[in-house]
């Protein structure tokens, strides 16, 4: 364009920003911790990650491939991983809450003895194994991962996304009521006390480790934060084991400690301690592990013949974005007869996260998702005084919310017509009965 000056032209601004000019490029551009953690020789007993692509593997690791003898690769934990860890007096199941405080404050993680009871676990793995090989007859079955093979298309590590769409126990487990789930007052009290009341449910999932399937690489739930700090995480897991775990299935690898290590180490800069090795998880069915978002952690190896179904539900802070997006996903039923607590944790009140401006006035946003659905949410466009009264007097989906209702028969200057027209209707949706939660009233 003709006239622009030139210090606003993309040519100049490209040849005036060279990496190192940029704001915060150590921050951002870092790559850590990741870096350090893939480099070879790293972790204590571990040569690097997996990869079967020789281009994308760790530089120097000798072949490609899944190796299971190999002591030097972090995901075979029998050897030296399991001598170094062998006096460590490490998280085992257990109901106290005492101790699952001090485990997953030293550990990073914890394990809940016997939080499903042999009744809720025996229907929540029925529910699982049925919706996974439904979901894989319908064509419908996501696979996550690295395949294990270069010639073998798919990976083999099955996903069962929005669980709460699929059975009434899943939203029991969101809302640790007993009834779907025993320990529910045990995890919840101690996701109140690392997280803050206020969290919301980011994502559930089922994920099912099928025979053969590949190590995951090892990371923080939370990595995408930035930065870690060293009093709490900004995320937790629980993960509800529904098949005996261990090394052999496939149970998740865990660096113990590793929570604490990588929160000392500043943002950007490269991990300058050795870590020690991850350690396989061990735990029978029925146990809920909690683990926080700076440990380290990776689905195992599967060496048995059979699945290993689990299901992981992530929590976070309610500034962070979830993984879901819930108010799209939730099937209607589920939010029709949602509890106060189900849908604030699936992010359904404002504060974040609103339309049209109803984040700025906390609002339950199902009556926009539930117009937008039945395709009669409109939304405000360009308006004039002299609009036409058409369009002056639309039925906008905001005059339906919450705030707009509140507002409406105190608004000084709206036209007779437009007020008659919207007093005293009923609002598509109505929040539950009972105490607003996280805070009553
Ligand atoms: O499958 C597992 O054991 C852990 C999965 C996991 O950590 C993840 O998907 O982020
Ligand atoms: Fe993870």
């Amino acid at each position: 364009m003709p006239g622009v000056p030139v210090e606003f032209t993309p040519d100049y601004i490209a040849a005036a920003s060279p990496k190192e000019a940029q704001l915060y490029a150590g921050f951002l551009q870092s790559g850590e911790p990741y870096r350090s953690l893939y480099r070879r020789d790293f972790h204590t007993g571990a040569r690097g990650g997996f990869n079967h692509d020789p281009a994308k593997a760790p530089e120097g690791l000798p072949t490609p491939g899944i190796d299971l003898e190999d002591e030097g690769l972090y995901f075979n934990t029998s050897g030296a991983a399991r001598d170094y860890w062998k006096d460590a007096d490490l998280p085992k199941p257990v109901r106290d809450i005492a101790r699952l405080r001090q485990d997953l404050r030293t550990w990073g993680y914890c394990l809940i003895a016997e939080a499903l009871s042999a009744d809720q676990l025996a229907r929540m793995r029925r529910r699982v194994e049925e919706q996974a090989e439904a979901e894989r007859l319908a064509g419908l079955a996501v696979w996550q991962g690295a395949a294990p093979r270069p010639d073998e298309p798919l990976p083999r590590l099955q996903f069962i996304h929005c669980l709460v769409n699929k059975g009434e126990q899943f939203v029991q487990c969101v809302e640790h009521d007993p009834a779907g789930v025993q320990g529910g007052p045990v995890i919840e009290q101690l996701l109140n006390e690392t997280m803050g009341r206020d969290f919301l449910m980011s994502s559930f999932i089922a994920i099912i480790s099928h025979p053969g399937n590949n190590p995951q690489g090892l990371h923080m739930d939370q990595g995408t934060a930035p930065f870690h700090v060293a009093d709490a995480p900004f995320t937790v897991n629980t993960m509800f084991i529904l098949a005996d775990t261990s090394a052999h299935n496939g149970g998740t690898l865990v660096v113990p400690g590793s929570h604490r290590l990588l929160a000392d180490i500043p943002p950007g800069q490269p991990i300058d301690r050795p870590l020690p090795p991850a350690i396989n998880l061990e735990a029978p069915a029925g146990t809920v592990m909690i683990f926080e978002g700076r440990l380290l952690h990776g689905t195992g190896v599967n060496r048995s013949n059979d699945l290993r179904p689990i299901l992981v539900m992530n929590s976070v802070k309610p500034w962070m974005r979830q993984q879901e997006i819930h108010l799209m996903s939730t099937r209607r039923e589920v939010l029709e007869a949602a509890s106060s607590k189900l849908l604030y944790r699936l992010g359904a009140l404002t504060g974040y996260g609103g339309v049209e401006g109803a984040w700025n006035c906390p609002e339950h946003q199902v009556v926009q998702r539930l117009m937008m659905e039945d395709g009669r949410y409109r939304r405000i466009g360009e308006l004039r005084p002299d609009s036409p009264p058409e369009d002056l007097g639309a039925d906008y989906g905001w005059r339906h919310g919450d705030s707009a209702r509140r507002q409406a028969p105190h608004q000084p200057a709206t036209l007779a017509g437009i007020r008659e027209r919207y007093e005293g209707l009923e609002p598509p949706w109505r929040r539950p009965e009972g105490p607003k939660f996280p805070r009553g009233g």
